[in-house]
């Protein structure tokens, strides 16, 4: 706290005579302001985070301004608007990002100056709003960004989790999991709706009425509560939400007569069941009752989303009299992030027949014409699928509903297309297997929806030639690509700053932020000494942070100009992480065996890995106690450790990919081909200077292109080729090379601990009984990893070569912006236009 410590509220703040010393004065004190009428602590005590709520609060107040102001612009304009739904948002720290967007960097630095506080150190108190588990949510809060600056009239749902995802402990056994506690004092961020609540029923029955019409009755019914959260433009005022919905039990379900006889449980069981809703993302769905809550989850976000854009409907159309349903698709598009929001499509058909009155084929067309589904991957085992009878029970007239849809495309087919008629039972929703009949959300959505897209352009291709190829024969025009992106504001302009002003220097403009094509005016600098020197000091700089930062995290201090080598992402056998540390392990085998002058010519690297494991995700928990273990025994080994450090990062988060992708220098995208839908960080790690080693994957294909392909470290199999190499895996043709060979078996050594690696490693063999016939191809897929990675300790070695290639990785990374895939959406999918606030 500018050296002397700053723990109480100055009296008075003096002006000075330049505009700017003015504005933060003003900030300064409004600062005081809330930090001494806050509900939230006492103003005796101002330390760094009582500075930060009042901060947040100042800001807070700018936010909502700007957010009434985009609300009654919109209702006054009346355009087509976008309704983002999602399980998921990944929103990070929203400080730095807030004052970033509505530059008022310089000032709000001041005012917190004249308080005896760095604006960083204040930004450093916030907690991530960790409302998801990896590239999907992030990818939904890059979208927001993009939605905001580029005035589109769009908003998000999700839930308000009150522990989001777990956080990730490392202790001697490996991840342990603790609960998220974000919301444990309260979030400056978000504004309490009580004015916007609905209701929200479960279970029940269907009553059918005199006139043949239908009604979901009985039940429990839940309240939903918005949260709403400002979601600034960069350099516009348009500021949109981010609508997350609470559950809350009415106070008439508390059953007060049981209370008074002590039953207290039981007195309040609507109230606890409420409370369970929005308790933690992803609840363990082992058990039927983790099932019930999921599918609960994704009902509850359904409808209250629904509820509440019908009465935005309604609302907006007092002005010309009372509106037609069926102009309800040029006013509202719904974007379903993934299959999790399926229960839209059937909601939105029951409020329009049931609550509306309309008849099937007017609810039908409506619904259909405003639905559009993302698919977000090709991996069976994440392709949602829920047990018909837990339907019936839980949603009883939806059920009733997908019936009919399902019904209903099955006739259609038959009448239609009789080369079809084999197919009909991979195609129709319901799969009526005896033994387990469930209902196919992605065959819904692709049913129900006037579009489908993949998320990068071999993922759209995979998707239409073989997940949905049969309804691309129905469909033809319903397949887009929208290949994902990222916002450059975060993910350079702000945790970058170093690197943003020297491209701002060097373009001589900063529009880059919002055009990020822009950054292709960096290729003619590519082998300017000048700018390659300035850009080897923002580097340092950033590796030099990161380095403090691990150093505090892990205890393990590592060297600055060790080729900083790093892979964060979800801990999953398709991503191989496992490959990673196979190849650092004989990596590490080799130093020992070198004599010290030969050790001397190697290229120094830290290799930094981190990532979360799903509690329940045996073989990930077993990678992340490997990576550890190796790290233990490498980091302590004085012959290696100068030439090789080996670290886990915990908890991998928003927070810690700001500061983690800034110091990189190569970042590992190394998934089995075909598997991996798209990868966001790749775009970010590219966009920083940092070089990729992938496989032809998601979206490292695009990179590659944009990049150019001396810039991008490639191996491994390709995406056509999996099905026939896993055959010769299955079939024991495959001979493994000797250094994957030498790799596992030194692990079996026993030289990294007592721990029993033993399953983890037979995952990686052929179909040998317990092996899993390595189905993510690490045996075939080793040799030319580890040719790549020698390529790259070898282009290493030539500073000035790999600066200009780190150049031209930013460089060709325009593509790979957020506001260009939003607007995409925009033009290709949602028909929707900029609406800017005057
Ligand atoms: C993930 C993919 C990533 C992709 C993100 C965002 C799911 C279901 N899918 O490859 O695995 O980048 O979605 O599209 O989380």
């Amino acid at each position: 706290a500018n050296g002397k410590a700053a723990t109480s509220l100055p009296e008075k703040i003096s002006a000075k005579a330049n505009p700017e010393a003015n504005e933060a004065t003003e900030i300064a004190g409004n600062i005081i302001y809330h930090a001494k009428y806050s509900p939230h602590f006492s103003p005796l005590k101002f330390g760094p985070e009582q500075a930060l709520y009042a901060t947040a609060e100042s800001l807070r107040d700018r936010l909502i301004q700007l957010w009434n102001e985009t609300y009654v612009h919109f209702n006054k304009v009346d355009p087509k608007q976008t309704y983002y739904l999602s399980m998921e948002y990944l929103q990070g720290r929203a400080l730095t990002n807030a004052i970033g967007n509505l530059n008022l960097q310089g000032p709000y630095a001041d005012a917190l100056r004249k308080l005896g506080y760095e604006l960083e150190e204040i930004a450093e108190q916030e907690k991530d709003a960790a409302l998801g588990n990896g590239g999907l949510g992030r990818l939904a809060s890059c979208f927001l960004d993009s939605m905001a600056t580029l005035n589109l009239p769009a908003w998000g749902y999700g839930l308000r989790y009150r522990h989001g995802l777990f956080k990730q402990i490392i202790t001697k056994k490996g991840q342990e999991e603790i609960p998220e506690d974000w919301l444990e004092k309260f979030s400056p961020w978000e504004i309490v709706r009580h004015d916007v609540v609905f209701p929200v029923r479960f279970f029940g029955k269907v009553q059918i009425n005199p006139d043949g019409s239908r009604k979901w009755v009985g039940g429990d019914v839940v309240q939903a509560l918005a949260y709403d959260v400002p979601i600034p433009g960069y350099n516009t005022k348009n500021t949109i939400s981010l609508r997350l919905w609470e559950a809350k039990a009415r106070a008439e379900d508390l059953d007060l007569f049981q209370f008074n006889e002590g039953e207290y449980e039981l007195a309040a069981q609507l109230h606890s069941r409420a409370q369970q809703i929005c308790t933690v993302l992803y609840p363990g769905d082992a058990t039927e009752n983790g099932k019930l809550l999921r599918l609960k989850q994704q009902f509850f976000l359904c409808s209250a989303s629904l509820q509440d854009i019908i009465s935005r409907f309604h609302e907006r159309s007092t002005a010309e009299g009372s509106r037609k349903w069926s102009d309800f698709p040029s006013k509202v598009a719904v974007q379903m992030n993934d299959t999790h929001p399926t229960l839209a499509i059937p909601e939105l058909m029951r409020l329009l027949m049931d609550d509306n009155g309309l008849g099937w084929d007017e609810a039908w067309d409506v619904t259909s014409r405003t639905v559009a589904y993302t698919n977000h991957t090709v991996l069976p085992e994440a392709l949602e699928k829920w047990s018909q009878s837990l339907m019936w029970k839980l949603l009883p007239r939806h059920m009733e509903i997908i019936e009919e849809i399902d019904k209903r495309f099955v006739q259609t087919i038959r009448d239609t297309r009789v080369d079809l008629e084999d197919k009909i039972s991979s195609l129709s929703i319901l799969d009526n297997n005896p033994q387990k009949p469930v209902v196919r959300m992605a065959n819904l959505c692709v049913v129900s929806s006037h579009t489908v897209n993949g998320v990068a352009q071999l993922h759209s291709d995979i998707l239409k030639a073989e997940l949905f190829a049969d309804y691309v024969s129905i469909w033809p025009n319903k397949f887009q690509n929208k290949t994902n992106g990222i916002t450059p504001r975060r993910w350079l302009r702000f945790c970058s700053p170093e690197l943003s002003d020297i491209i701002t220097k060097w373009l001589k403009t900063d529009k880059w932020i919002t055009d990020l094509d822009l950054l292709t005016g960096l290729r003619q600098f590519a082998d300017n000494e000048e700018l390659q020197s300035e850009w080897a000091s923002a580097k340092t700089a950033n590796k030099k942070r990161l380095a403090q930062y691990i150093e505090r995290v892990t205890g393990v201090s590592i060297d600055p100009t060790s080729l900083f080598d790093i892979q964060v992402k979800r801990i999953h056998e398709y991503k191989r992480q496992l490959m990673n540390i196979l190849g650092v392990i004989y990596r590490f085998k080799k130093l020992k065996e070198m004599k010290p002058e030969e050790r001397k010519k190697t290229v120094p690297r830290t290799v930094m890995i981190g990532g979360k494991a799903f509690a329940t995700y045996t073989n990930a928990k077993r990678i992340v106690k490997l990576v550890n273990d190796v790290g233990d025994v490498v980091n302590s080994d004085p012959e290696v450790n100068e030439y090789l450090k080996v670290v886990f990062v915990p908890n991998y988060n928003v927070t810690v990919a700001e500061m983690l992708i800034p110091g990189s220098e190569l970042s590992q995208h190394i998934s089995t081909a075909g598997m991996e839908a798209s990868g966001t960080s790749n775009m970010k790690f590219a966009l920083n200077g940092c070089l990729i080693i992938g496989t032809l994957d998601g979206a490292n294909v695009e990179i590659r292109e944009e990049v150019g392909e001396e810039n991008f470290f490639l191996f491994g199999a390709t995406a056509d080729q999996v099905p026939r190499l896993r055959k010769e895996r299955e079939d024991g043709l495959f001979k493994p090379d000797p250094r994957f060979e030498e790799a596992k078996q030194f692990v079996k050594s026993g030289v990294f601990g007592s721990y029993d690696y033993g399953p983890l490693l037979d995952s990686l063999e052929g179909n040998t009984g317990f092996g899993r016939g390595d189905y993510f191809l690490v045996g075939y897929d080793f040799p030319s990893y580890m040719d790549a990675q020698a390529k790259v300790d070898e282009a290493y070695k030539d500073r000035k070569g790999w600066l200009k290639m780190s150049i031209l990785s930013t460089a060709g990374s325009g593509k790979f912006s957020s506001d260009r895939t939003i607007a995409q959406y925009a033009k290709e999918i949602w028909n929707i236009e900029a609406c800017p606030v005057p």
